[in-house]
């Protein structure tokens, strides 16, 4: 299988997260690729290609022009306050409050982002970029008749939805790719989001659609982030009714109630039959994640590979979380290579 990497990921490089009340250098971190990308030369995955450069015109079918306007600006406003630190949301419009776009850089993160956690530093936007660009030219690759690519992007997006950045994301890479595939020749078009943390932004996206379904397994939202979204009774709106299922799991969860989520859910997408697969690939389910409370085993996500690849639909794999650097990469290729099996 082809990956697509480039080294701008390297751009997003944060030297702060809110983290239990702390400044701590944040878990998702420029290391991460590296591993990826190692595991991917060491296990003969396949060739490894840059990505082309598209426009912002995918990115726009996704994300409102306001929102993506402001991750623009967002570093050089920041630092015309004289602020010392990396930009860190602070405020919010909470309940009974306004959703009016404030003027001042402050007021705007606060409007924009889904969380605090996610530090904006020099750099982001151009890593966001490209990105994007990764999983687009992956989506790419379906379209000229690839079985299955690995896009390698680095910063993640799943938690990015049309107006919101956090949990280490801001544009949303496999809802971007999705949106391609529909526009260059798909009808229909499946998400399936096998991150730890559930996909709130891809989710969001979709909602109101019946031509992509949106699947994911996670951590249940009552003790994981993002807290507020990805119950099981969130089934789709409007055309989109029955067109997004979660599967919220507990603590401590293993392979034995995983694996029967992900042939749930694989089953549904069979019934779907969609011409493409997205699949946005965390492994942070993995036993040793520093910030999740799954089980999975290096074995498992080689397991979780063959089941997604029996159903022999064209798969573009796009990465998105995974802490425990030491082993991402070996996780990662796993779920390729058994895709491969
Ligand atoms: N106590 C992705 O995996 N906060 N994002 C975690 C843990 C944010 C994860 C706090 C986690 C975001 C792409
Ligand atoms: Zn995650």
């Amino acid at each position: 299988m082809k990956t697509i990497y480039s080294e701008l990921h390297r751009l997003r490089n944060a030297k702060t997260e809110l983290y239990g009340g702390e400044l701590v250098q944040p878990f998702e971190r420029p290391s991460r690729a590296d591993m990826v990308i190692k595991a991917v030369r060491e296990f003969s995955l396949g060739e490894i290609e840059e990505p082309d450069v598209f426009s912002l015109d995918p990115v726009l079918a996704v994300h409102d022009a306001d929102f993506v306007e402001f991750l623009e600006v967002v570093w050089v406003e920041w630092q015309k306050t004289g602020y010392a630190g990396e930009a860190i949301a602070s405020v919010w419009p909470a309940r009974r409050m306004q959703l009016r776009v404030p003027n001042f850089i402050e007021g705007k993160l606060g409007y924009y982002a889904l969380a605090a956690e996610t530090s904006i530093s020099e750099g982001t936007w151009p890593a966001a970029v490209a990105s994007k660009d990764v999983a687009l030219t992956g989506a790419q690759g379906l379209l000229n008749g690839e079985q299955g690519v690995f896009s390698l992007c680095r910063p993640p997006g799943h938690h990015a939805a049309s107006d919101m950045f956090g949990g280490y994301c801001f544009l949303n890479n496999a809802a971007i790719a999705a949106q391609y595939l529909r526009d260059y020749g798909a009808e229909r078009i499946a998400i399936l989001d096998i991150d730890f943390h559930h996909g709130n932004g891809t989710q969001d996206i979709f909602y109101e659609r019946d031509d992509v379904l949106f699947c994911s397994l996670h951590g249940a939202p009552e003790d994981a982030f993002p807290y507020f979204l990805g119950y099981a009774d969130e089934t789709g709106l409007n055309a989109g009714t029955g067109y997004n299922r979660n599967y919220p799991m507990p603590p401590g969860t293993t392979f034995a109630q995983w694996g029967k989520s992900l042939t749930d859910a694989l089953a549904h997408i069979e019934r779907f039959s969609p011409k493409y697969l997205v699949v946005s690939l965390g492994v942070d389910a993995f036993e040793n994640d520093p910030i999740s409370f799954f089980k999975l085993t290096s074995a498992n996500f080689h397991s979780a590979g063959e089941m997604i690849g029996s159903l022999g639909i064209p798969t573009l794999f796009v990465m998105e979380g995974g802490y425990d650097v030491e082993e991402v990469g070996i996780n990662v290729v796993n779920v390729l290579k058994g895709y491969e099996a």
